[in-house]
């Protein structure tokens, strides 16, 4: 069996709890047949300081993390400029926040030349290598030219935006051919595939083969969507066990006469969290036999926060949220409980069980695994409602979900009042389709259907 190797911008010990589920369905393949994961360390290595050679070498039970410091400008201009300056925005179809800076595109291809030349000395001949997300587009191309002939598979976690928005990147054309350097090109959705497509045969005249084969750049790869999904099992688990149940009881305890809305993001603008703040304004201000009772709980982890566009966002939410717990509150009712901080991930499942309504609303996401957390800690007997925007990749299979469009702050109200009032039967009927949903693709389905392709890709 080939050996997995696994490249993406941060890597994770799988084997420390505090892993998300990714890290941790990641450790897990490569644990099965003992495996490299590589990526870098999180450490920038200011001006005047020794630079770390590397590749570090660390071992966590069977798997070895290697992983590349970074110069401070070298991170500046890939990780903070082209990454998430560029890419980031432009994939999720907001071209007014994209900042094209010309100097950017140098770093981008100097740190994945880097990353390329890095991985090299560690591959060996039959080596399968799994490449993650939107900072490392170029890598296979990177490799490819050095003369690595094994297979690479590329996962974008992001969406991939129509050819009109995603051509207004100037180095598209550049791009879309770095991804004609992998043997399998993996998207979340059928629509970022469609996109893809659409792209390729206008722009590149791409030929068609079959079997989500395309050929164009004198390459052929093929492109298909492997809707990323949960550990649903662990997550149960996590539900039940004593952090997550002590969180559930202080929350209904605390709400115990009230009705619980709940969202949790990375403070994001992708997120959509100022347009669900004014929905539950308009629930408040339309429907109100929910004033004195309906509190947003919204937890926002801080992220990026030395991009511009995240403070602003920062400063936008915080006024927002004053204004309703100014305009509606009272001594003992406070409706929004805004937290920017990160919680313990134990304690997730037990904030989504407690509440009623879980809101997940994003102006675009490649997934959004939020919502698919939501569904696996609800109780059966008594679910809550997700009302889920139809712009997050999880739309396109959890069609059982209340889908909004998040735009639209008074239709939004209107389903949250729907969630609210739904009966029982109704609630448990959606719930049981949903779980059943997320179980058949959960994420070691996910990383199976991926690595089978990838193997046979090309045959
Ligand atoms: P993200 O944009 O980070 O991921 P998401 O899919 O929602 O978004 O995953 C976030 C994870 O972090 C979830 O497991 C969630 O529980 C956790 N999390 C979020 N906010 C938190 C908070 N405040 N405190 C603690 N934990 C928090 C990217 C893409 C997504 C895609 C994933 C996986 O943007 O579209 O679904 O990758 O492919």
């Amino acid at each position: 069996m080939s050996r997995l190797v696994v490249v993406s911008n941060r890597v994770a010990d799988p084997r420390k709890s505090a892993a998300g589920g990714l890290a941790v369905a990641l450790g897990e393949a490569l644990n099965d047949t003992g495996g490299l994961w590589f990526g870098w360390s999180g450490k920038i290595v200011e001006p005047g300081q020794p630079e770390g050679r590397g590749p570090q070498l660390q071992r966590a039970g069977r798997v070895t993390l290697a992983t590349v410091d970074l110069s401070r400008e070298d991170h500046d201009s890939y990780y903070l400029g082209y990454s998430n300056g560029v890419l980031w925005p432009v994939f999720h179809y907001r071209l007014d926040l994209a900042d094209f800076d010309a100097g950017y595109i140098a770093g981008y291809r100097r740190v994945n030349r880097l990353f390329a030349g890095k991985l090299m000395s560690l591959l060996q001949p039959d080596d399968l290598i799994w490449v993650h997300d939107y900072h490392l587009i170029p890598l296979a191309a990177e490799l490819r030219a050095m003369g690595c002939t094994q297979r690479i598979g590329f996962f974008l976690h992001i969406p991939l935006p129509p050819p009109q928005i995603l051509a207004a990147i100037p180095q598209h054309e550049w791009l879309i051919r770095a991804l004609f350097a992998y043997d399998l090109v993996g998207f979340q959705s059928t629509i970022d595939v469609q996109h893809f497509s659409r792209y390729v045969r206008n722009e590149a005249d791409a030929q068609v083969l079959g079997e989500d084969r395309y050929r164009a750049f004198g390459r052929t790869t093929m492109a298909q969507a492997f809707p990323i999904g949960i550990d649903v099992d662990e997550f149960m688990r996590l539900a039940h066990a004593r952090e997550a149940c002590e969180t559930y009881d202080t929350m209904r305890e605390q709400y115990s006469r009230r009705r619980l809305l709940i969202g949790v993001d990375r403070l994001d603008y992708s997120k959509g969290i100022p347009h669900r703040v004014r929905a539950f304004r308009e629930l408040l201000q339309h429907y109100p036999e929910n004033r004195h009772s309906a509190t947003l709980i919204q937890i926002a982890s801080p992220t990026r926060e030395s991009v511009d566009a995240y403070a602003d966002i920062r400063q936008e939410l915080e006024g927002l949220c004053g204004a309703i717990n100014g305009d509606f509150g009272d001594l003992d009712w406070m409706p929004v409980r805004y937290i920017h901080r990160t919680v313990a991930r134990k304690r997730i499942p037990g904030l989504c069980r407690a509440a009623d309504v879980g809101l997940v609303t994003p102006l675009r996401d490649g997934m959004n695994l939020v919502a698919k957390e939501y569904i696996a800690a609800q109780n059966p007997d008594d679910p809550g409602v997700l009302v889920l925007s139809r712009f997050a990749g999880a739309a396109e299979q959890l069609k059982e979900a209340l889908l909004v469009n998040p735009y639209d702050v008074h239709g939004t109200a209107q389903a949250v009042q729907q969630a609210l009032r739904m009966p029982l039967e109704e609630r448990q009927r959606r719930h049981q389709a949903l779980l059943a949903r997320i179980r058949e693709h959960d994420v070691h389905w996910w990383r199976r259907r991926f690595l089978d392709t990838l193997a046979q890709a090309g045959d």
